[in-house]
């Protein structure tokens, strides 16, 4: 078997997503995601002009050897961009091999670990009291997981913190900027805690994202104040650049820490999962080398008794959903999945074997990894420029986020 042609296919259902489509000459074909938010046409052009070229001709089987050309063979190792581009051209050929040998992905991986994949969800309210309120409309329909955020009392609601904010970057064209302060945060977060255990009780996992806008020494004393309400997780506390940080957060919280959207790479953790910094690495398969990079990554933590948790994202495709649900279906340390949801025209571009079951999701037994794109359906949604937002302190400084 080889290579025929790899198609770029970059489209945008609500979102903007790209998309690899590898095409044999057999007439099999695998998708893979490699969509970067907010700067998706600079892996476009890695692709095009650096990646697919090498690969027409090649024998679709070798994902191992080609993953290795593409990381070693490119000098220049790592980055997002590079490893977006990796990560779907390996989620694309595990696709194909899954194919080849009839079987759904998590079967060619090592079978199933586990029936079904726990996930969490997320709520946000410009106030405790509607944060409250959306955490248990979510319970209702049978989260067993959710992330609760809450908007600054004083201050706009800013990303991932307010209702719907998740939406806010793709309707402006440049990214606007938004106002934090750790001082009016840091008292809020352990109120909205106390609310919701003694609404909610116990049983529901509550988790927290702090979108890496805290100091060490802030994040320690949060994780300390919040330790009374049991999070499962306490997320991105701070920027992990310095993976050392991380000792002083632990010295001083029994709360557990997650970490990991941003990274590409192994050596972005191996810090973090080798002195037991974090609990959960929060890796994804578009970001981290496809299904060949979360193996190598989760396989590693497990030594180390820190669990998967891959990032899901409605700026995470159905696709690369699809990759880390078998992924999450077999390895054996797993931890939780994050699952935003999607838009209907997300759901009607990429149809997908995996699906929704209250708390959980399940990977169906399609064969591959059971995602497809409707290139139909995608031509009817174009590109369009969008960006995160900017975060900036009240003074004007430009923030961590
Ligand atoms: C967030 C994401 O899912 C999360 O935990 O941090 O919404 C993240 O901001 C986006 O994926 C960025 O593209
Ligand atoms: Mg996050």
């Amino acid at each position: 078997m080889k290579i025929k042609e790899i198609r770029v296919i970059v489209a945008s259902p609500g979102r903007n997503f790209v998309t690899v489509k590898i095409i044999t000459d057999e007439g099999l074909y695998g998708v893979g995601d490699a969509t970067v938010n907010g700067r998706e046409k600079a892996v476009v052009a890695y692709l095009e002009d650096h990646v697919i070229p090498c690969l027409i001709g090649r024998d679709p089987m070798r994902i191992e050897d080609i993953w290795q050309y593409l990381y070693k063979g490119a000098y220049w190792r790592r980055g997002p961009i590079t490893m977006a581009a990796i990560s779907g051209i390996d989620i694309a050929l595990w696709d194909i091999k899954a194919k080849a040998a009839n079987m759904p992905l998590y079967q060619l991986l090592g079978g199933a670990s586990r029936d079904k994949i726990m996930i969490y969800q997320h709520v946000g309210g410009r106030d405790i009291e509607e944060t409250v309120e959306g955490v248990v409309a979510l319970r209702e329909k049978g989260l067993v997981a959710i992330r609760a955020q809450v908007s600054i009392p004083g201050l706009p609601p800013i990303y991932g913190t307010g209702p719907s904010t998740d939406q806010s970057a793709m309707v402006q064209t440049l990214p606007v900027e938004e106002v934090w302060s750790t001082h009016k945060y840091l008292p809020l977060v352990p109120k909205l805690f106390e609310r919701l255990r003694d609404t909610v009780g116990w049983d529901l996992h509550l988790l927290h994202d702090v979108h890496h806008r805290l100091t060490p020494i802030e994040a320690a004393r949060l994780g300390r104040d919040l330790e009374p309400y049991r999070l499962f997780w306490l997320e991105d506390a701070v920027p992990a650049e310095l993976q050392e940080g991380f000792r002083l957060i632990r010295q001083h919280t029994t709360t557990p820490l997650a970490l990991g959207e941003i990274f590409n790479t192994i050596y972005d953790c191996q810090q973090l999962i080798s002195e037991q910094l974090i609990d959960y690495i929060r890796v994804t398969s578009v970001h981290a080398g496809g299904v060949t990079g979360l193996r190598r990554i989760f396989d590693f933590a497990a030594i180390y008794h820190v669990r998967s948790a891959c990032h899901g994202p409605m700026d995470v495709s159905p696709i690369a959903m699809g990759a880390n649900v078998h992924v999450d279906r077999w390895v054996p340390n797993f931890g939780i999945q994050e699952f935003s949801g999607y838009l209907e025209a997300t759901h009607e571009m990429f149809p997908h074997a995996w699906e929704q079951q209250g708390g959980y999701l399940v990977t169906g037994e399609a064969i591959g990894h059971g995602v497809d794109i409707d290139e139909k359906v995608a031509a009817k949604y174009p590109y369009k420029q969008a960006y995160l937002p900017i975060a900036r302190a009240e003074d004007g400084t430009l923030w961590s986020w």
